[in-house]
């Protein structure tokens, strides 16, 4: 694929200051060792130990999943990786040697845990040996491996210290002997996607082709029949019927109902399917693969008109963690899982260096700032899990979600490694996906960005070329200004002609050069189609990238009596003091007001004017527990 891009890699951008940097250096300063301290007393840390007697637990009677013990998750290694490599980025800006001793700690832990083959998964080695690869379907050895994988490539990349990278590549060559068409290999592949992306940056890291082509082996073979999970069950005698009451193939649920290519609509659990075509996107970019392309463009289609709510989230269903019908949105039942809009965040970014095309930034811009955001308390110590639209004040962050804590340093890795998202290049051409102030030293140019987003629509973007030629900066216009925007070179004003969502400025750039962006940031009212059964005659608003919600801290309880009128003209304010500095919406509502006892009167309910003030969605529940709504009654009244 001639016409690709290629991400920035984050070492090349150094976000300096503003709205970013403050999280980033929350995670770094805070999130991180709170995390370590919560893995350590949950577990995870002494399960790598591979000693029973370090395990703490209760009796689970499942012969396949828990085998009458509770070792911890399956999954627990991945936690374990995806905060290494949280943390390995932070080393990458900031020298701390601390938190090195930690990462070093943990990385010891793994390279004993590891056996002479290069297999390493601290639950299957602790309780059940004799289980290795033998259900791929949920014993997550893969999805594991794939976040060990993506950790040790961090790591290598942040620190230049390969001790990781040795045991992911060994691990991951012990997979290429384990897994293939060949005499005596097995045909399988994950039951939780993870590890074909993983192995993409394996191979761009070692530029080894043999993680290449096992990734594009488990995604061709995904979902092929007779279906792998399935001779699996019977090798191993495990006659009980899986997802039985799913609709359809039970393997939608992990994408393996049919090949991938074959696929057109988006089902089953909402982390996977991301993950997998995310995968598949790296695949189709780097086989130049405009059929798998193709189709992971169609997945997309699927995911973003039917299925994504307005905050970014996606997978309404808490049954399968994932997709129902399609515009089955409800809101306080959400459960728009914080990894699952960090999956289409991935999804989108690389959809974006195959077609450089606004609508996948303003979808990894809209899941980032609201539903992956929202993930994380202001105090950077607790977490959501399900990211609903509606609250009655019990749905609460967890300073660790024990049961199940992926999304945590999910978010936290996202958050350390944001500069490798921000821009793109190829020959003669960088594209700003988004505006955060950084610095971007592409090949052919550096380019110094001052942003005032999420809440100024304003960005300056200083060039310096590396040497005087032509070459094209492409700006990213973003949907929420509908199209209203103004952009100076060096003062005077300039009108591209937007692209595809892009604003190309092309021109013999000098030193000093200066790029001015407005984007406008209209207060929105969204609307859902009637099809979505639960925003029906309801608004939500947004500004810039933010969606908005009320909370009952500021418009008191009973916020179901709310109603937003067609002509209420909502304001932003700027609240330094507030929620730590944001910019609210305040208008005009009314409330219906209840005066009497019964249940149903013949008259309607009598109506107060009041005042609304509507918070970012993202800080909501960092306040006294209440009431929450991002849809809210719309109408006369
Ligand atoms: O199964 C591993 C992770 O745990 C999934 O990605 C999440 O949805 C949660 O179930
Ligand atoms: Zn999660």
């Amino acid at each position: 694929m001639d016409s690709r891009w290629f991400p920035l890699p984050r070492r090349q951008v150094t976000i300096q200051d503003g709205f970013w940097k403050r999280w980033r250096d929350l995670i770094g300063q805070t999130t991180l060792s709170h995390q370590f301290n919560q893995l350590q007393n949950e577990g995870q840390i002494d399960a790598m130990k591979l000693d029973r007697r370090f395990h703490r637990g209760w009796e689970l009677a499942d012969p396949w999943l828990s085998a009458g013990y509770w070792g911890g998750s399956v999954f627990w290694d991945s936690d374990l990786a995806k905060w290494l490599e949280a943390a390995s980025g932070r080393l990458e800006q900031h020298a701390d040697p601390a938190l090195e001793a930690q990462v070093d700690q943990i990385i010891g832990l793994f390279e004993q845990a590891q056996l002479p083959d290069g297999y390493v998964n601290s639950h299957i080695l602790t309780w059940r040996p004799q289980h290795r690869f033998k259900n791929l379907r949920d014993l997550h050895e893969l999805y594991c491996a794939g976040h060990l994988i993506e950790a040790a490539v961090v790591h290598f990349e942040a620190t230049g210290k390969d001790r990781l990278l040795n045991v992911a590549r060994r691990f991951a060559d012990l997979l290429i002997s384990k897994f293939g068409p060949g005499p005596g290999q097995l045909r399988g592949y994950p039951g939780h996607p993870e590890v074909e992306l993983a192995l993409m940056r394996l191979y761009r890291v070692t530029g080894e082709k043999r993680y290449l082509d096992l990734c594009r082996f488990f995604i061709n073979e995904r979902g092929r029949s007779p279906n792998y999970f399935e001779q699996e069950a019977v090798q191993r005698l495990d006659t009980r019927p899986f997802r039985p009451g799913h609709p359809g193939s039970p393997f939608a649920y992990m994408q393996a109902h049919e090949p991938i290519r074959q696929q057109t609509k988006v089902v089953g659990h909402a982390v996977r399917a991301m993950y997998l075509f995310a995968g598949a996107v790296d695949l189709a970019l780097e086989d130049g693969d405009e059929e798998l392309l193709n189709v992971c463009e169609r997945l997309w289609q699927d995911v973003v008109t039917t299925k994504l709510y307005v905050t970014g989230g996606i997978g309404s269903a808490s049954e399968n963690e994932g997709f129902t019908r399609d515009f089955d949105l409800p809101n306080e039942n959400a459960y728009a899982e914080t990894c699952a809009s960090i999956g289409l965040f991935l999804f989108a970014h690389r959809l974006l260096q195959a077609r450089l095309r606004g609508e996948f930034g303003d979808v990894m811009e809209l899941a980032l700032y609201n539903n992956i955001l929202s993930g994380i308390s202001l105090d950077g110590k607790a977490f959501f899990y399900d990211n609903p639209l509606m609250s009655r004040g019990r749905h609460r962050r967890v300073p660790w979600p024990w049961w199940c804590p992926c999304c945590p340093p999910n978010l936290a890795r996202l958050v350390s490694s944001l500069s490798g998202y921000l821009y793109s290049e190829r020959e003669g051409e960088v594209a700003v996906h988004h505006y955060v102030t950084s610095e971007a030293r592409a090949r052919i140019v550096t380019l110094n960005v001052t942003s005032g987003l999420p809440y100024s629509g304003r960005s300056v973007v200083k060039v310096q070329p590396k040497q005087s030629a032509e070459l094209t900066l492409w700006f990213r216009l973003p949907d929420w200004s509908r199209g209203s925007h103004q952009v100076r070179v060096n003062g005077a004003e300039v009108t591209p002609a937007p692209v595809d969502g892009y604003l190309p400025i092309r021109r013999t750039w000098a030193e000093g050069d200066e790029v001015e962006l407005q984007f406008s940031m209209p207060v929105r009212r969204r609307f859902a189609r009637p099809e979505v059964e639960a925003d029906r005659g309801r608004v939500a608003l947004s500004r810039g990238p933010l969606v908005y919600c009320l909370e009952q801290a500021d418009n008191g309880p009973d916020l179901e009596g709310v109603i937003v009128s067609p002509e209420a003209e909502f304001q932003a304010v700027e609240r330094p003091d507030l929620l730590g500095g944001a910019t609210v919406l305040t208008g005009p509502g009314s409330r219906e007001e209840v005066r009497t006892k019964q249940l149903y009167t013949d008259e309607p309910p009598p109506v107060e004017r009041v005042t609304l003030t509507a918070v970012p969605y993202y800080t909501w529940d960092n306040r006294e527990p209440g009431e929450m709504q991002v849809w809210v009654r719309y109408g006369s009244s």
